[in-house]
């Protein structure tokens, strides 16, 4: 779209705005990250007023567009942007900017403030995570679109900094993405050459534009030109690139108009200063040094997003209908699994064994049991970092998620544990039910996405198999030892260490039926009689009079330490 001086004037205040309020919370705040926000300012502008299909009212309507700022620090782009286009963000909000009780949190946290996707703020992971929402809206398309009807169709874009792009868990996330063939995920890196301790040159000076190529990836590099037309182009060429996913780097300047801290590490991370701020509003032409001043024209203007998500919605809501009528079986699933509740019925039968069923271990009896699960729940899917023949994960006859080919339930996810982590919480975040399974020990890998996960409260589930110091001849370097301590430490992580087959069954029960947090679970390599929790704890779990989940799990869960205390020893 070519614009006229009026509207490039009206873009330009608007630009502004996001940039002062950005600012001035941060200065309000004395503390806070102010140089990115403004200099990512045209990129959130031009992506919710021109690009992304959202509704400011509706932030959960499942045809929306998804964003994931990653560098998560810059979260005050998020909040003036949502603010600005109508979502409930308040500018009383605003100005309480990481204060106590304050829904703008230092970093954006889902949950908190509608339209924010998924918590960020540890570089790499919201990158990664948008890898796995990219690949959750393929994996949903492929269940229920139709040749003619399309319900499930969006774009995921996030923004990511350099931090971001030195991670190494966004190097695994984007290797698959490009494997995948994710065309719907799209992202600018913001190449500002700046990070906390200076110049990036100081530890960074590789082409990720050509690193990304080799990931498959197809790439744009705009260099300095942040014009809204030029980024504007850049994203439509993306989005006409169906089978690979984009990146447009830009060449950004940190504080962009600060006279004295443009280009400085010293606009990463705290308040420019009083004078800095009317010095800045000056070289901007803003129309007040009144902090937290909101033009009526930008305001009206940015809000119009308002009543075009309201159509988008509607128009989408339409068409969904005639979807209903044609298909009514897969509407009611789609619904349900977006809503995040599970079959009905779901779990009041689960498969148990009686005592002469001898010793198993609990990854066998877990494999049997996923079988079972999955049968249930058809939104249940996952994978391995290529160790399913150990972890016993794989769901028979569910088939490989391939590039172009989305449909199955079993995902491959390479040697990647990072990603892996992330990847599943994006793909929880998309509607499914998506574990994530490797040896204990390699938790260590996950640890980032795992807590993510807990402090956003989403039921991802991470099967961990291997959970004994007794892994023979493998060594220490493959033995956990604090590994099940430092999950059990984690806020918000249920972790269950299943002593048998019925209580791995329960155990995938619990995890499967949560809604609200996610599941750590550990299986074991070895056969584990039931009556050695027996004679520890008592068995409250009988085939025949079950105890109810939530005191059984309780009371196992303490169990399962003096289990493997008692294991331990002989070792030692
Ligand atoms: C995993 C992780 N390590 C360290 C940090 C602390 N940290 C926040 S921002 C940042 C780097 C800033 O550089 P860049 O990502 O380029 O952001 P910019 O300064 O350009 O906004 C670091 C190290 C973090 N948030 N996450
Ligand atoms: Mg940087």
């Amino acid at each position: 779209m070519t614009v006229g001086t009026d509207q490039r004037a009206l873009d330009e205040l608007c630009v502004n705005t996001i940039r002062t309020l950005s600012m001035d919370a941060v200065q309000q705040a004395n503390s806070g990250h102010p140089g990115t926000p403004m200099a990512l300012a045209p990129i959130a502008y031009l992506l919710y007023t021109r690009i992304m299909r959202h509704a400011p009212e509706a932030p959960d309507w499942p045809g929306r567009d998804r964003f994931v700022l990653s560098c998560g620090h810059a979260s005050m782009l998020l909040y003036s942007t949502l603010y600005l286009t109508g979502y409930d963000v308040t500018l009383d909000q605003i100005k309480r900017f990481r204060q106590l009780d304050s829904p703008c949190a230092g970093h954006p946290e889902y949950g908190h403030v509608p339209g924010v996707e998924t918590t960020t703020g540890p570089l790499g992971q919201g990158i990664s995570t948008a890898v796995g929402m990219a690949l959750g809206e393929r994996m949903l398309a492929a269940r229920f679109d139709q040749p003619d009807q399309e319900p499930i169709s969006h774009f995921t874009y996030f923004i990511a900094s350099d931090g971001d792009m030195e991670e190494g868990i966004q190097s695994e996330a984007s290797s698959l993405a490009g494997h995948l063939g994710l065309g719907k995920l799209i992202g600018f890196y913001d190449d500002n050459h700046i990070s906390i301790e200076g110049d990036t040159k100081l530890a960074f000076s590789e082409d990720v534009g050509a690193r990304y190529e080799a990931y498959g990836w197809h790439v744009q590099n705009l260099h300095e030109d942040l014009g809204l037309d030029a980024l504007e182009a850049a994203v439509r060429s993306a989005r006409d690139v169906a089978d690979r996913p984009s990146l447009i780097i830009v060449r950004t300047h940190i504080a962009p108009g600060s006279p004295n801290k443009q280009d400085t590490h010293g606009a990463h991370g705290s308040p420019l200063g009083e004078e800095e701020i009317r010095l800045t509003k000056e070289v901007y032409g803003f129309p007040s040094l009144e902090p937290f001043f909101v033009p009526e024209e930008a305001l009206d203007h940015m809000r119009e997003c308002v009543g075009r998500g309201r159509q988008m919605q509607a128009d989408w809501d339409e068409a969904f209908e005639g979807y209903r009528a044609a298909h009514p079986n897969d509407a009611a699933e789609l619904e349900r699994m977006l809503a995040g509740r599970l079959p009905d019925g779901f779990g009041t039968e689960v498969p148990a064994k009686g005592p002469d069923a001898g010793m198993i271990a609990t990854r066998k009896a877990s494999q049997e049991i996923i079988q079972w699960a999955a049968a249930e729940v058809p939104e249940m899917v996952g994978g391995s970092a290529d160790l399913a023949p150990s972890t016993l994960t794989l769901i028979d006859g569910g088939g490989s998620v391939e590039a172009g080919s989305y449909g199955d339930r079993n995902l491959h996810f390479g040697i990647r544990e990072h990603a892996m982590g992330a990847i599943v919480n994006g793909l929880v975040l998309s509607g499914f039910r998506a574990y994530g399974a490797g040896f204990l020990i390699f938790s260590d890998y996950m640890k980032g996405s795992i807590r993510l996960a807990a402090i956003m409260g989403i039921p991802s589930t991470f099967v961990f198999t291997h959970d004994s110091i007794g892994v023979g001849e493998d060594g220490p370097t493959h033995q956990p030892i604090e590994q099940l301590v430092t999950l059990r430490a984690t806020p918000n992580l249920d972790v269950v260490r299943p002593a048998g087959f019925n209580e791995t069954a329960l155990a995938w029960r619990q995890a499967s039926a949560v809604s609200l947090k996610p599941a750590g679970r550990t299986t074991s390599t070895f056969g584990v009689a039931r009556s050695w929790a027996s004679c520890s704890i008592g068995w409250c779990v009988g085939p025949s009079s079950p105890t109810p989940i939530e005191s059984c799990v309780k009371t196992k869960v303490d169990g399962m330490c003096m289990i493997a205390a008692s294991r331990i020893a002989p070792f030692m």
